[in-house]
């Protein structure tokens, strides 16, 4: 465990809780993405049997991506950052470990990426999730949108891309973003569980092998054009025209609460 993110693994059962606790709303900055990143990588060296993400806070699972990181952002740094979220989204999309979201709070963009990148999820009522970028006036990296299309399909990947669109957690569980319903954390976490129970009677190495074969081919495509990836993200966070959409979010932010 670190400062941002909690690691306990259940002594009997052998699997992991992996809890993000970046007050106050687990928005990714570089910090929060090594070190999630650390976190996944020793279970993967330790062989866990399954991970559970989830957020400390009772209302945000993740805000995203940490707008101030993109803000008047130090070159040197915002590079790290996009490399470090790439590395972040192969690790946890490949890792050969059952992986499961308990969201237990808003999961917009960023939070939206990580809770589809688990092979399963399960949300509580009252919250939403989405890749919610067009209505931001940017745009999600191509393995933002293969993430979604392999989990909900073309037709409500492109509806959901285009439109912005924040599922509530009823909605969300119609179109497949999520599976389950969970009435508390804990019945989350109890059906978390549960799903990764079901592997005890499966040999890992072709759970393992059959995982991959569905989402290796995405993970090499992002492996080969990193540099491409971050070249164009760096240009788009570098426009004056990102800078003056993300002040004017960050103004909209603090004036929602005032
Ligand atoms: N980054 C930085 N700070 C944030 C973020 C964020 N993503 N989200 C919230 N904060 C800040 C708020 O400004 C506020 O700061 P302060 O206390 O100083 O006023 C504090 O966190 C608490 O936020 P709220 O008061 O809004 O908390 P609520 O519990 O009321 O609401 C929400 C929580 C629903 C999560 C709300 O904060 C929200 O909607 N946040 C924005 C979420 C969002 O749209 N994120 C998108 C980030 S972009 C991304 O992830 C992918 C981009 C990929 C492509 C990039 C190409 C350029």
């Amino acid at each position: 465990s670190s400062n941002f993110v909690n690691v306990s693994v259940n002594d009997k059962s052998g699997v992991a809780i992996v809890t993000m606790q970046r007050e106050p709303v687990n928005s990714l900055n570089l910090e929060l993405i090594t070190q999630l990143k650390t976190a996944l990588s020793d279970l993967e060296r330790n062989k866990c049997r399954g991970m559970i993400l989830t957020s400390a806070s009772k209302s945000v699972f993740s805000a995203g991506l940490d707008i101030m990181e993109m803000y008047k952002p130090n070159q040197e740094r915002v590079r790290n950052f996009w490399l470090s979220l790439q590395d972040l989204w192969m690790t946890l999309y490949g890792c050969s470990y059952p992986s499961v979201a308990a969201i237990n709070g808003h999961s917009p963009a960023g939070g939206c990426l990580l809770s589809m990148s688990c092979e399963y999820r399960i949300m509580l009522p009252n919250f939403t999730i989405g890749l919610n970028e067009t209505k931001l006036g940017i745009i999600a990296p191509s393995w933002f949108v293969a993430t979604m299309k392999n989990t909900i399909g073309f037709r409500k990947a492109e509806m959901a891309l285009t439109l912005g669109f924040l599922f509530t957690t009823e909605e969300a569980l119609k179109v497949g973003l999520i599976d389950e319903v969970a009435s508390s954390k804990e019945d989350a976490i109890a059906k978390a569980d549960k799903f990764i129970g079901q592997f005890a009677k499966i040999p890992p190495q072709p759970r393992t092998i059959s995982k991959l074969m569905l989402r290796s081919k995405d993970i090499e495509t992002l492996r080969k054009t990193k540099e491409q990836d971050l070249q164009a993200f760096l240009q788009v966070v570098n426009d004056p025209k990102t800078q003056k959409g993300l002040e004017l979010y960050l103004e909209s932010l603090k004036q929602r609460k005032a």
